[in-house]
This record gives structure tokens, sequence and C-alpha cells, in this order.
């Protein structure tokens, strides 16, 4: 089910090359550094705008950043490797990304476990990160120095309400869903009943456009920046995942770093992700107003039939084999509800 192939592939062939060790030369403490960002992301994006907005400013006396959006640097789900590589400064990553090479990963993937974007910070902040997080440093040399609020996905599709209404997962049986292309994304996308096709984001406007797919989900935010709703007619709040990414930084590079450097970049990172949270937080709230405007059905289906399909058949998959004991239940202890 996981790429473990991949994933042995990948970090054998960086153990063989030593690649974590050699990768980013350090920088020294008077020269600046160079940190390229690569990111599917559009330059409007929240998290794009934080970065540029308070990440860059912050970093500006030690570093030149420079951001490559819509994946121009590197494509969707290449970005770690890249870093890993040493061809590559940061990213935003996802956690779906990171199970492709460490399964138990797919905790932070799973449907309805994360509650709100508050919840996202206090997991990211307690102990039980601490062995994820030494794991993608050690075997993938890549540090998470933040977490970023993506938003609530919704399930967002071509047909009208008419045509189609979403109650409860067997609603959506059939329905070409795009879900980004891994394993953990694909794995969300069956668990909401739908028929998943993997696609990379760029690809995700035309493909709705042209009918190639019935629709795709993520939060109203990316729906708005997108200009999804250009080419759908409505929107399912099914709040299936509470997304987050990743800040992800060479550590070959961040080790090559006077502590004043490390100290200063963690602030920014720490900065951009609190500001990107706040106002994706406001876009949230505000949308369903915008879309409503501009056509789109924009309702709630039954959330307890959702939430139960999708929590049982996380909890029945082969990812929660690899999820260490406890941790879901100290994740859920971190919640409020
Ligand atoms: C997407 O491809 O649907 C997704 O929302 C997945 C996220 O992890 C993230 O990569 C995001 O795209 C891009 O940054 C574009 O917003």
């Amino acid at each position: 089910m996981f790429s473990k192939l991949t994933r042995r592939t990948l970090l054998s062939a960086l153990m063989a090359t030593g690649i974590a060790a050699s990768a980013a030369a350090p920088t020294f403490a008077a020269d600046k550094i160079k940190l390229r960002l690569a990111t599917s992301g559009s330059e409007t994006d929240a998290r794009s705008v934080a970065m540029a907005e308070v990440f860059g400013p912050m970093v500006a006396d030690i570093a030149t950043y420079q951001p490559g959006y819509n994946g121009t640097l590197f494509a969707q789900g290449t970005e770690l490797e890249a870093i890993s590589r040493g061809n590559l400064e940061m990213s935003i990553a996802s956690a779906q990304e990171l199970a492709q090479f460490f399964p138990e990963f797919s905790i932070f993937t799973a449907g309805y476990v994360h509650q709100d974007a508050a919840h996202q910070v206090a997991v990211f902040s307690d102990a039980l990160m601490d062995p994820f997080k030494k794991k993608v440093e050690d075997e993938l040399g890549v540090k998470l120095l933040s977490v970023m609020y993506l938003g609530r996905r919704q399930v967002n599709l071509r047909q009208s309400k008419d045509e189609l209404t979403v109650k409860t997962p067997a609603d959506l049986a059939g329905v070409n869903l795009r879900m980004p292309g891994t394993d953990a994304w694909q794995f969300l996308g069956k668990a909401l009943g739908a028929a998943p096709t993997p696609m990379s984001f760029s690809e995700v406007y035309t493909a709705l456009s042209t009918g190639a797919v019935d629709g795709q989900d993520n939060p109203l935010p990316t729906v708005v920046d997108a200009k999804f709703y250009e080419v759908t007619k409505q929107i399912v709040l099914t709040s299936h995942l509470v997304d987050l990414n990743y800040i992800a930084f060479s550590k070959a590079l961040w080790d090559g770093l006077t502590p004043e450097q490390q100290a200063t970049i963690q602030k920014a990172a720490d900065a951009a992700a609190e500001s990107g949270r706040k106002k994706q937080l406001e876009k949230e709230a505000s949308l369903v107003a915008f879309l409503e405007k501009n056509g789109l059905a924009v309702y709630e289906p039954d959330l307890g039939a959702f939430r139960d399909q999708v929590q049982s058949m996380y909890l029945e998959s082969e990812f929660a084999k690899t999820w260490p004991e406890g941790v879901l239940e100290k994740i859920n202890g971190l919640g409020s509800k």
C-alpha cells in the first residue's frame, strides 16, 4: 500500500552518497545565505504571502529569500528529495509527502484527526512530535521548522446541487475526485467514498474545466485563489481534513549556521506561520458569501456520517498499523473536543 520501494530506494541512495552530510555547503558568517523556497502554491496563497512579507524581511540581514511559486523550482512532491540531495534549501511540505518516506506521518494525514488550527500548533509543539522530527532530520536531512495552516478541506464539484446532492459518503460513489498524487492522499479520497484520481495541483483547473475530473478537495481559500470556483458548481462542507504544511529546511545548511543565524531563521519561520494562519482563518470565515455570490451552492452534509466512515476506514487501514502506539490518543488529548 505504501510506496515502500520509493522510500527505501531514496533513503538508501541518500545514505550511500552521504548526501545529508554533504548537502548545501555551510555558509560562512559574512556571506548572505541563499534561501530558495519551492512551493506548488501561488504567489497570492496566504502561506506564500506570509513567507514573502514576514519571513523574507525578518531574515534579510543574513539571507536572501528567493521563493519559486506554482511548482516552478521543483514539481509538487519532489521538493523534499531536492532538499535531501542538497539541491534546494526550503519548501512548504505536506505530511502526505513525508508519509512517502516515513509511513507513520500518515497519522497527520488522516481525516478528522486534527480539530482546528490551534490543535495543529499544539501537536507540532508537543513532545510527541520529537521522534517524528528527529527521524526526518536524521534520515532525510530535512528540518521541520514550523507548522502552517492550510485550512479545512472541502469537497468541490462540477455537478450542480440539483444534479448531485451529497449527504453521506455513499453519494460520492463513482465521483471522480482529483486528489494529490500520493498513497496517503488517495486513501483519503477513498475514505470519503469517492473514486480518487491522482493529479498535481497545477493541472487541476484545466481538468475541472474540461470535465477530466468531477471535482477536487481543498480549503475555501485555495478554491478562490486558484479560481476553481469558475469551473465548479458546488462545495460540500465536509471539513474532512484540517490540513497543514511544514516549513521544511535543509538540515545540512542548518548545521552550518551560527546559533544566532539559526535563531533568526526559526523566529522568522514561526512568525510567518502565525501570520499566514491568521490570514487563512479570516479568509475561510468570509469566503462562503463570496462563493455563493458567484453561483456556487455551499452546504453541510451529514458530518456524522462522513466522520464515522472516514475514521473507521483509517483505523482499519494499513496506515494505522504504522502509527506509534499511544500517539493518536496523545493527539486527541491535545484537542478541545
Ligand atoms: C493540493 O495539491 O491539493 C494541495 O492543497 C496539497 C497541499 O499539501 C499543498 O501542497 C497545496 O496543494 C499547494 O501548496 C497548493 O496550494
